[in-house]
């Protein structure tokens, strides 16, 4: 059984369409709406147009590749002049009602619609008008917009958002020319059910869907002569940045990126990982203490996607959620009180920025329950990719300078506990380092705590603590959609599990929805960020969080122990039904 394209023999696979076939044998065919990874084809775009003949007809056709299924003696052509002419006309008609504003769109460089234009060779966009191209623009969301005027109607993020992370808060709305994407009528974007997990933003082709950009608010505070400015990078920074500079997916970039921080004019470079060992000790022991109470089944907080998810869908689980702030946050009150007060600095001067992986991020630092007299914690959170682009504005190339390190006494230091953060599994695993040492008073054998990291939406796995607590029952959910069922289970009191960590992301930070984006592709480096994060653990000179010095120190001298009354005040936190 072949075909041919282009006049190459293809061997025929079943249920192949000719656009799969194509790809499985190096033939291009450009596409705008379908995209593999999540199995979406909806054959809006109409610019994965070829021309078939079959056996017996005279004449060739044109279809649609992505949606045609490739038969027995099919000849398909995928670079005729007709076929060029027809992909440019369709790629002219698309851009008939898109915002051309090209050159100031959040996606210019890393747009799929401008390599597809590109690509059909369209120089003019003979039928744009700009008054069609005029449509809603949703920025009720805390952290990200939807520009109606930019979306070219793939649905993906209807797609992902519904079947992948199982929320369902886009739909298709409108028609004719004022199809497009929308929330729930009588909804916008902030008052829906979405979570700002970010996910829709990870797939869209173009700039529809971007974070806010804040990037002009730190360029204010690092050119301010009386701002302090302390910045922070999440855990998954470090491990996903240089592909942004063309280096091998999962490439170290941690000592380019405290450069690059301080290239920016930074006053103090510091690190989330140091804070995802606080909330180790605090959330260790809120755990412990819960258990020894009788009370199970606590869920992890340090996802804000989760929290904003587990707010507007099951308000009835926030009981079960810990107390304990994010490591974002944590950082966030320790840098404007511990840190000032060591270093001698006024803490009115002090700025946080925040470089996360995560738009949710932006709406965290927003809550009212972390700003103290009106002052926020953090006081500003940019997506990677905003980071890229204030590197950008600033003139500084990462693959040029040399890696430093981090050089505060105070805050400047993490264990390999606290990098294992950013994948699915990572905060659970540090928690169990630490609560065994509690529990027992020695560490626990075997660190690599191997029963919990793998990659199902689900996993689950027991634990024996020793002493008092003995075996544990963990579950382990990344990406939305399989909470729910986790959710309801505990909510029906049909759960057996002790202690549930949620990441809202699959995979897990590396993998958020703040984080870089692959063109045509979703998801495609997690593996790779992952491995690295486990050898950064690995290299550590400490490999549980209650044995970095730092955060000993910081108990010593300022907290007095972890769920202590000054531990509440900076690192525990309430949620709102
Ligand atoms: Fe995450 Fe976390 S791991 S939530 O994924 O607990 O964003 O990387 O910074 O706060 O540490 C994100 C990552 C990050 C927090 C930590
Ligand atoms: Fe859905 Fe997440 Fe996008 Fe909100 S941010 S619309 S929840 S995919």
């Amino acid at each position: 059984m072949h075909a041919f394209i282009n006049s190459d023999k293809i061997d025929l696979k079943e249920n192949e369409t000719i656009l799969e076939a194509a790809r499985r044998s190096g033939h291009y065919i450009p596409t705008l709406c379908e995209l593999a990874d999540i199995d979406h084809t909806p054959g809006t775009c109409r610019v994965c147009l070829v021309e078939i003949r079959c056996e017996g007809q005279e004449e060739p056709r044109i279809v649609t590749a992505c949606n045609t299924p490739i038969l027995e003696g099919m000849e398909i052509l995928t670079r005729t002049r007709r076929v060029r002419e027809m992909q440019r006309l369709q790629v002219e008609l698309l851009l008939a009602d898109h915002d051309q504003e090209c050159a100031t769109c959040i996606r210019h460089g890393s747009c799929e619609v401008q390599d597809v234009a590109q690509f059909v060779g369209l120089q003019h966009s003979r039928y744009y008008d700009p008054a069609n191209a005029k449509r809603e623009v949703d920025s009720t969301a805390p952290g990200f917009a939807r520009d109606m005027g930019k979306c070219i109607r793939c649905y993906r993020c209807v797609k992902i958002c519904r079947e992948g992370q199982g929320v369902d808060a886009l739909v298709m709305a409108g028609r004719g020319k004022n199809a497009g994407v929308g929330v729930r009528t009588g909804l916008t974007q902030g008052s829906s059910e979405c979570v700002s997990c970010g996910q829709c933003v990870l797939v869209c082709p173009t700039g529809a869907l971007g974070e806010k950009d804040e990037t002009e608010t730190v360029v204010d505070y690092l050119y301010d002569p009386d701002v302090v400015t302390v910045f922070q990078f999440a855990p998954a920074i470090r491990v996903g940045f240089g592909e942004e500079f063309g280096l091998p997916a999962g490439t170290n970039v941690e000592g380019q990126v405290i450069s690059a921080i301080r290239a920016l004019g930074a006053d103090i470079v510091l690190d989330t990982n140091f804070a995802a060992d606080i909330v180790i000790m605090e959330e260790g022991t809120e755990l412990l203490k819960a258990y020894g109470e009788g009370k199970r089944q606590l869920f992890t907080s340090c996802c804000p996607a989760w929290i904003n998810f587990a707010e507007k869908h099951y308000p009835e689980i926030l009981p079960h959620l810990s107390s304990t702030r994010s490591p974002q946050q944590c950082f966030g009150s320790i840098a404007k009180t511990y840190l000032p007060e060591k270093m001698d600095i006024d803490p009115a001067k002090v700025r946080v920025v925040s470089i996360m992986p995560c738009i949710a991020k932006k709406d965290e630092a927003g809550r009212a329950m972390y700003k103290k007299d009106g002052v926020r914690d953090v006081d500003v959170v940019l997506t990677i990719r905003e980071f890229a682009r204030l590197l950008r504005r600033e003139g500084i190339d990462l693959k040029s300078l040399e890696p430093s390190t981090f050089d505060n006494p105070y805050m400047g230091g993490y264990s390999g506990a606290g990098a294992i953060f950013a994948t699915t599994g990572g905060v659970m695993e540090a928690a169990v380092r630490t609560m065994y040492y509690a529990v027992n008073g020695e560490e626990l054998e075997g660190i690599e705590v191997t029963a919990l990291r793998g990659f199902e939406g689900v996993r689950s796995a027991v634990v024996d603590l020793g002493g008092d607590i003995g075996e544990v029952k963990l579950a382990l959910c990344h990406g939305l959609k399989g909470v729910r069922a986790v959710v309801e289970d505990v909510l029906a009191g049909r759960s057996d599990f002790d202690f549930i960590e949620v990441m809202a992301c699959p995979g897990g930070c590396v993998d958020g929805g703040g984080h870089l984006r692959s063109k045509k592709a979703y998801l495609p480096h997690a593996l790779k960020r992952r491995e690295t994060l486990y050898e950064i653990d690995k290299q550590s000179n400490y490999r549980q969080s209650h044995n970095n010095p730092m955060v000993q120190k910081l108990y010593d001298d300022y907290l007095g122990r972890p769920y202590s009354e000054k531990s509440h005040e900076l690192l525990h936190t309430h949620y709102i039904a």
